[in-house]
């Protein structure tokens, strides 16, 4: 197995689809959203992207959306429409430059090392050194996932050391 580092730019955060439509609506709102997702939304989003799972915009999909904004995130609700429920969803944020390096941007993934021998390791001071200027300061945050198949470190069910 093998091990990659993402630190901390990009001014969209991932794409997240937290709820179907199958209830009241879709439900993709800030709030859940960041609560599901610690770290990965910046403070004061300047723009949300939505668009249906098979890629289709808004206004390409035909639904009454309900909201759609930066403070309370996007809803499309059952209600809202005449004939049919909503569509499923997924949306995105895009963040401030001045929170690039400092809220939700992440550096490039890294893979330095491999675990032949006396395990993987991919330490900060490593990447610094082979990648001058690419890792800021003060990561706020890192993750960790494997080469193969992108399994996050802590569903791969090994021990790490730090
Ligand atoms: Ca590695
Ligand atoms: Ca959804």
């Amino acid at each position: 197995m093998f091990l990659l580092i993402y630190l901390g730019p990009e001014c969209w955060t991932d794409w997240f689809d937290r709820d179907d439509p199958s209830g009241t609506g879709d439900w993709e709102t800030l709030y859940s959203l960041r609560m599901e997702n610690p770290g990965k939304i910046c403070p004061n989003p300047v723009d949300i992207e939505a668009k249906t799972l098979s890629g289709l915009s808004v206004a390409a999909a035909g639904d009454v959306i309900y909201k759609s904004d930066t403070t309370v995130g996007f809803v499309c609700r059952k209600s809202d429409q005449p004939t049919k429920t909503c569509n499923d969803y997924r949306v995105r944020f895009s963040c401030h430059p001045p929170f690039c390096g400092g809220g939700v941007c992440w550096t490039k993934w890294y893979d330095r090392d491999n675990p032949s021998g006396t395990g993987d390791w991919e330490l900060l001071s490593d990447l610094r050194k082979e990648n001058p200027g690419q890792i800021c300061e003060h990561p706020l945050y890192i993750e960790a996932q494997t080469t193969d198949t992108s399994t996050p470190a802590s569903s791969t069910g090994q021990t790490f050391l730090t």
